[in-house]
């Protein structure tokens, strides 16, 4: 069994791990399994021999046994499903699983992508500030639904399962904005997250490709 993802050639997060190859690299190690990284240039994820595998030109692809797959949720249901280690073995585990995994990706996810962006794209400075009232209420919302549900626990469910390997990931992009402060308990659930060994062997496998790349400039 040979497991390839691609990864971004020059992080555009300088390393902080917050492109989408981090979260299936972490789900990788949290099952135990082997993989290997394909480093693409902006210009070869735009190449038509690469959207064959990623209709969008994106990172990330995953190949395994002469399976491509595309979008990081599907690929770390995948994971779970063929190599174990995602989530309890039950019937009713699984499924309350995948409902935090599409929670984080399709519920919480979004309003936080929505901050950022205009953050690139808005050149007008007064316009971007003038929006950003409304974009941190949307992600505040969905933030004090989340902190609501935690609560007291460890994780979202009884024990760490994908869905907390999605949340912690989607969160993290919230890192420096002052918004998840605002919810005691969620800092230190995304620092479990954090502290896993799984998570800790992730981040600095894809922190070496950010810092190798500083290096021949
Ligand atoms: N829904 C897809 C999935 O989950 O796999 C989304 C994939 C995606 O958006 N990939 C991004 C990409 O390839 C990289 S991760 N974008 C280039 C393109 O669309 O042409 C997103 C990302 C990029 C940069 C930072 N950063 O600098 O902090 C963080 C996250």
């Amino acid at each position: 069994m040979t497991i390839t993802i691609t990864a971004f050639e020059r992080s555009p997060d300088r390393g902080m791990g917050l492109a989408r190859d981090m979260r299936v690299r972490w789900a990788l190690e949290e099952a135990g399994v082997p993989y290997q990284v394909r480093l693409l240039s902006f210009e070869e994820m735009k190449e038509p021999s690469y959207l064959a595998s990623q209709p969008f030109g994106q990172i990330l692809a995953y190949e395994e046994d002469g399976l491509t797959l595309f979008e990081s949720g599907a690929i770390i249901l995948h994971i779970g499903d063929r190599h174990g280690g995602l989530w309890p073995s039950d019937p009713n585990g699984r499924a309350r699983a995948t409902a935090w995994m599409f929670a984080a990706l399709n519920t919480v996810e979004p309003p936080i992508l929505e901050r950022e962006m205009p953050k690139y794209l808005e050149r007008d400075q007064s316009r971007y500030e003038a929006r950003m009232p409304l974009l941190d209420s949307r992600v505040k919302q969905r933030l004090s639904q989340l902190s609501n549900w935690l609560g007291d626990r460890e994780w979202l469910e009884g024990g760490f399962a994908a869905g907390d390997l999605l949340m912690v990931t989607v969160l993290r992009r919230l890192t420096g904005s002052g918004l998840l402060e605002l919810y005691p308990n969620l800092p230190p659930y995304i620092a479990r997250g954090e502290e896993r060994p799984a998570y800790q062997r992730a981040f600095a496998d894809q922190r070496a490709v950010f810092n190798k790349s500083e290096q021949t400039g």
